[in-house]
C-alpha cells in the first residue's frame, strides 16, 4: 500500500483560517535509513494508528520529533523531512542526541511510562534526564508557536509533552489549547512517587481541556491533583486561578470503516487470508498483537498458553498461537531483557510441546502491513488481549471491526482501558495463569449462538464510538470553552488574561 496523504482535505484552512495543530513525541512517519537513502514508513503504534484517519478526514498539521540524526547523509534526510512537510502537512523537529535520549529512552519511558502504567519497580530516575525532558518540551513549544496562527487550536499528546500546555500558555495566553493521555493515569497511592511530580501536574494545567481515556483516568488524576498540590477539582472542571480546565473521559476509537473497506475491497488481503483459511484448516487460531511492551504481558500470555496445552491434551495439533510483537525502546534494557525471555519461551513451547505436524506458536517479531493484520484478524478465531495495564488498547477494537459476521470471541484483560466499555468480551485477570488458560478453553468451544450475541454487540459499539465521535467530542469541548473564552474576554482572567476567539466553524466540526 502506498502512503495515504494525511493532509489529503485540507478544508479547514480553506474555509476559515482557523487549523488544528497536533502535537506528539513522534509523527505518524518515520525515517528509515537504508543503503539507497532514506525512505519513509508508517509508524507502528496506538496513536498514530488512532489520529491518522482524523487528519486524513478533517485535515491539520501534525508536529513531531522527527527521531535520531546521528546517521550520515544529513543532506538526503533533510530532503525527505522537507517532503513530509509539503506533501503531507507533518513537520519534524529536531531534537539534539544527547537531549533526545535523556527525554525519550530516559525520564519518559523509564520513569513515567512505568509509574503511570502500575509497575514502580520498574522506575528509574536520573535529574539530568528531567533537564532533558524539560528541554525537549521547550524544542516543542518553539516549533508550536513558530506555526502558530490566531485561531488554531493544538491539541498535544500523551506522557512525552506533559510540560508543553504550560510552556505554550506562557508563550500564547490566548490560544486554544487541548491535551490527551493516551496511557492510564496512575492511582494516587502510586503517582506521589513520582520524582518531579508537581512540575509535571502544574505543566497539565496550561491546559483549557484535559482528556483521559476513561472515567477511572479522570478520577485518579483528580486524587493525585488534591494529593499533590491540594487542589480541589469537580469531576468535569478546576480552576487555575480564575482560568476554568475542563476534565473529560473520552474513550479513544479507530476508523472501522478502514478494516471493512480492506475486508471487502483489498485483493491481496482477501487471498492471503483465503492461503491462511486453507493452511490452517482443523485447528483453531488465536492470535495476539502487540508492541513488545513488558505493560502488554506478553510473557504472561505464552505461560498461560503454555499451561493449557499441558492441562488440555484435547487441544494438541489443534490449535495455534500467532504472537505478534513488533520491537520498541530497544535502547532501554529491560525492553532487551524482555525480548530475550520471551525467544527462550518461544523455543520452549515449541520445543517441548511441539510435535513434527505441529508448531504450536507462530512468533511474529517485526511490524506488519496492515493488508497483513486484517487478513488475521480475519482469520483467528480467538483474539488475546492480555495487558497487565493498557490506557485503551485499539487492537481489541481492530479485531471486532473485523469480524462484522460475528464470528469470533474476543478475549480482553479487565486492565486495558477497553473492557470498560466492552463487557461482551470474555475478560480476564492476565496475572491469574491457571484461569486465563481455561477462560481461552471457553472462547475455543463457546457456542455459536453466544458467540455472535457478543460479537455483534461489541461490533455495533465499535461501530459507533468511532475515532470521528472521540475527535467531534473533543473539538465540541474545545469550542465550548472557546466560546466561553469570548464571552468572558473583557472580565479580568486572573492568570490567564484571556480574550480568546479561538472557535472552531460548524464546518470544521462537520469534518470530523
Ligand atoms: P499502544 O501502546 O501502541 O498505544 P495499542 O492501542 O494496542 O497500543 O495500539 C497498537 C497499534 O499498533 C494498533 O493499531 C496495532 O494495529 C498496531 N500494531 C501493533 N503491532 C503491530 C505490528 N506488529 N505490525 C503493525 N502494526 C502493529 C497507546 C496506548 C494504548 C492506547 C493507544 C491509543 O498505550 O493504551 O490504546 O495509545 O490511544
Amino acid at each position: 500500500m502506498g502512503l495515504p496523504s494525511i493532509a489529503r482535505l485540507s478544508k479547514l484552512e480553506s474555509s476559515s483560517g482557523a487549523r488544528l495543530i497536533v502535537v506528539s513525541n513522534r509523527l505518524p512517519l518515520t525515517l528509515r535509513k537504508t543503503e539507497d537513502g532514506w525512505n519513509t514508513e508508517h509508524s507502528s503504534g496506538g496513536l498514530a494508528s488512532a489520529m491518522n484517519p482524523l487528519l486524513r478526514k478533517g485535515g491539520g498539521d501534525w508536529i513531531g520529533w522527527a527521531g535520531d540524526s546521528n546517521e550520515q547523509d544529513q543532506e538526503g534526510r533533510r530532503a525527505v523531512l522537507q517532503g513530509w512537510a509539503e506533501k503531507e502537512h507533518c513537520f519534524a523537529i529536531e531534537i539534539p542526541p544527547d537531549v533526545a535520549k535523556g527525554f525519550y529512552e530516559g525520564y519518559a519511558n523509564q520513569t513515567l511510562w512505568p509509574v503511570f502504567h502500575n509497575f514502580p519497580s520498574e522506575l528509574k530516575f536520573e535529574a539530568r534526564d528531567w533537564d532533558a525532558y524539560v528541554e525537549a518540551n521547550r524544542i516543542f513549544a518553539g516549533a508550536v508557536a513558530e506555526r502558530y496562527k490566531p485561531n488554531d487550536l493544538i491539541w498535544v499528546h500523551d506522557y512525552h509533552l506533559m510540560l508543553l500546555p504550560q510552556m505554550l500558555r506562557a508563550k500564547l495566553p490566548d490560544a486554544a489549547i487541548g491535551f490527551f493521555l493516551h496511557i492510564p493515569f496512575p492511582s494516587s497511592e502510586i503517582f506521589p512517587i513520582l520524582p518531579r511530580r508537581e512540575e509535571l501536574l502544574e505543566g497539565l494545567l496550561g491546559a483549557d481541556l484535559l482528556a483521559f481515556q476513561t472515567h477511572g483516568h479522570l478520577q485518579q488524576f483528580r486524587a493525585a491533583l488534591l494529593r499533590v498540590l491540594g487542589m480541589e477539582s469537580r469531576i468535569d472542571q478546576l480552576a487555575v486561578g480564575s482560568r476554568p480546565v475542563r476534565l473529560e473521559a473520552l474513550p479513544i476509537g479507530i476508523a472501522p470503516e478502514e478494516y471493512a473497506s480492506l475486508l471487502l475491497n483489498d485483493k491481496a488481503t482477501r487471498e492471503q487470508c483465503a492461503e491462511w483459511v486453507t493452511r490452517d484448516r482443523g485447528r483453531k487460531v488465536l492470535l495476539a498483537v502487540d508492541r513488545l511492551d513488558y505493560t502488554k504481558g506478553v510473557l504472561e500470555r505464552l505461560r498461560a498458553y503454555a499451561h493449557l496445552l499441558r492441562s488440555s491434551p484435547e487441544f494438541k495439533e489443534k490449535i495455534i498461537l500467532i504472537q505478534i510483537a513488533v520491537p520498541t525502546r530497544e535502547g532501554i534494557d529491560t525492553y532487551q531483557d524482555l525480548r530475550t525471555e520471551v525467544n527462550r519461551l518461544v523455543g520452549e513451547i515449541n520445543g517441548k510441546l511441539g510435535t513434527p505436524e505441529w508448531t504450536p506458536l507462530v512468533y511474529i517479531n517485526r511490524s506488519i502491513e496492515r493488508t497483513e493484520l486484517v487478513g488475521l484478524y480475519k482469520l483467528a478465531d480467538v483474539c488475546w488481549i492480555g495487558s497487565l495495564r493498557d490506557g485503551m488498547n485499539l487492537v481489541a477494537k481492530e479485531y471486532v471491526a473485523c469480524k462484522p459476521e460475528g464470528d469470533g470471541v474476543l478475549v480482553l484483560s479487565e486492565f486495558a482501558g477497553t473492557a470498560a466499555e466492552m463487557g461482551e468480551a470474555l475478560l480476564i485477570n492476565p496475572f491469574d495463569e491457571e484461569r486465563t488458560a481455561s477462560t481461552i478453553a471457553r472462547g475455543l468451544s463457546l457456542d455459536e449462538q453466544e458467540r455472535r450475541l457478543r460479537m455483534t454487540m461489541l461490533h455495533q459499539r465499535v461501530a459507533r464510538n468511532n475515532v470521528f465521535r472521540w475527535g467531534r467530542g473533543l473539538f465540541h469541548r474545545s469550542k465550548k470553552r472557546s466560546l466561553s473564552g469570548d464571552a468572558t474576554s473583557t472580565r479580568n482572567r486572573g492568570d490567564c488574561k484571556c480574550s480568546r476567539s479561538a472557535t472552531l466553524t460548524n464546518a470544521q466540526l462537520a469534518a470530523y
